[in-house]
């Protein structure tokens, strides 16, 4: 039977991140994704000049009647970039639509490169750490590693203790396992830390010098997939690094605003053939 993962998280329509990554790319992992979209923004946050929103967290508890009605269940959870008033809703939605034994993926989207996201209140990180809380795989960068748990934001010069001490204090928060993105110890590798069954791992790649929107949401995703496809901790993250820089590397020049992951999903499915 083919598991089915319900991600949660916005539709920016224009962008390529969250949920029009998440679609496509849990698809090409061979699981069926359903949607439930927070909020729907023209286009995302990072380095347009505007964009409108639209707020559906009324439409979240309507959905969740309707499935509990219908009797529709998910083997998987996975969310991504929320607001304030839809994190008890998902958490409802997390208990009363869940298959037996079902997975929560959380990735607290909300800042990179040591600031929140334009439209969070300095406040935010206190209400992520609740979906954090019980997240069977969390997936934060170190910027928001840091600021869920009140700690320094150290983007470079930092050692194996800084990263160990902040994988310590998300495990605390209430995540069974994390996977911690953007970790780098030499500036030619950029990698992650994974942290899953009481060991930490580390899987590196060869830095490639481009700032690129939305990688965060092609590594959550394919994660997410691969995990559900069986892989473990360390496989999933090591494939999703690898899809993620085959992402950057396919994105031309001009491109700014996403990366062109639609290049790399011939190699995600030949992964799971
Ligand atoms: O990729 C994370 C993300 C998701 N959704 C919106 C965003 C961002 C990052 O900036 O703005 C709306």
């Amino acid at each position: 039977m083919m598991k089915r993962l319900l991600t949660i998280q916005d539709i920016s329509c224009v962008g390529q991140c969250s949920t029009t990554v998440a679609l496509p790319l849990v698809s090409a992992c061979g699981v069926e994704c359903a949607i439930l979209p927070s909020s729907i923004l023209s286009n995302h946050t990072g380095g347009f000049k505007s964009w409108t929103f639209a707020d559906m967290t009324s439409e979240l508890s309507r959905i969740e009647a309707k499935w509990i009605e219908l009797g529709i269940k998910f083997d998987a959870f996975y969310t991504g970039y929320v607001s304030e008033s839809h994190i008890d809703p998902i958490l409802s939605i997390m208990n009363s639509c869940a298959q037996s034994g079902a997975l929560r993926f959380v990735d607290p989207a909300m800042a990179d490169n040591g600031v929140l996201y334009t439209g969070f209140a300095a406040d935010f990180p206190s209400k992520m750490a609740r979906l954090c809380n019980g997240a069977d795989y969390l997936l934060p960068n170190i910027t928001e590693a840091a600021l869920l748990t009140g700690s320094e934001i150290k983007l470079t010069g930092y050692t194996k203790a800084y990263i160990e001490d902040l994988i310590g204090k998300l495990h605390a928060l209430g995540a069974k396992n994390v996977i911690l993105t953007g970790v780098s110890f030499d500036s030619a590798k950029l990698g992650t830390a994974i942290s899953a069954g009481g060991s930490i791992e580390y899987d590196f790649n060869e830095r490639l010098d481009r700032m690129s929107h939305g990688t965060g949401d092609v590594f959550a995703s394919v994660f997410a997939g691969a995990m559900m496809r069986g892989k473990s901790p360390f496989e999933a993250a090591a494939l999703a690094a690898d899809i993620v820089c085959q992402s950057i590397r396919c994105t031309d020049e001009s491109h700014w605003y996403g990366v062109s992951f639609e290049r790399a999903i011939p190699s995600i499915v030949s992964a799971f053939e």
